[in-house]
C-alpha cells in the first residue's frame, strides 16, 4: 500500500527568487497537509551525504555546491498516495519537459536549479524526512 508521506525541499534558486509562498500554495492547493517545515541552510557535508545515491553521477559535484549554495525550506508532506501524488505536482526534472500546473513549470530555471525536490519511493521518503527531522518536530 502507498504511504502518505513525501519529503519536499524548496530548493535555493527558489527560496532566491522569493518564490517560498507560490510553491506552499500550490502544494496546499493540491491537497497535501504540512506535518514539519523548517527554513534552514545544508552545509556541504549535509548536501553531500542527501544525494550520496548521486555520488556517481557527472553531475553530483555541481548538485552539491549548489544544494549547499542558500537556504533551503524543508518540509514533511502528508495526503493519500503521497510520493507519486507529489512528483506529479512537481513535474519533470527538466523544467523544459515539465507539464503545464506543475510546480516546476511555474518555478523552475533549468534542469539543476529546479525549484523543488520531491522523494521518489516511501522508503526514500521516510530516510529523507528522518534527516531534516527528529519523530517529535513532525505534527500530524
Ligand atoms: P529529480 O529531482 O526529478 O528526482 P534526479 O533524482 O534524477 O531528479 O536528480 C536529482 C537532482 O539532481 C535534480 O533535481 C537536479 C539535479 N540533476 C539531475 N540531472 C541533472 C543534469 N543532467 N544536470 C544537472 N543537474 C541535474
Ligand atoms: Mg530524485
Amino acid at each position: 500500500m502507498a504511504g502518505n508521506r513525501t519529503f519536499t525541499m524548496i530548493k535555493p534558486d527558489a527560496v532566491e527568487k522569493n518564490y517560498i509562498g507560490g510553491i506552499l500554495k500550490m502544494i496546499n492547493d493540491a491537497g497535501f497537509k504540512i506535518v514539519a517545515m523548517k527554513y534552514t541552510k545544508l552545509s556541504k557535508e549535509q548536501a553531500q551525504k542527501f544525494y550520496e545515491v548521486h555520488a556517481e553521477r557527472p553531475f553530483y559535484g555541481e548538485l552539491v555546491d549548489y544544494m549547499s549554495s542558500g537556504p533551503i525550506v524543508a518540509a514533511v508532506l502528508e495526503k493519500d498516495n503521497a510520493v507519486e501524488d507529489f512528483r506529479k505536482l512537481i513535474g519533470a526534472t527538466d523544467p523544459a519537459e515539465a507539464a503545464e500546473g506543475t510546480i516546476r513549470k511555474s518555478y523552475a530555471e533549468s534542469k539543476g536549479k529546479n525549484a523543488v525536490h520531491g522523494s521518489d519511493s516511501d522508503e526514500n521518503a521516510t530516510i529523507e524526512s528522518n534527516f531534516h527531522f527528529k519523530p517529535e518536530e513532525i505534527f500530524a
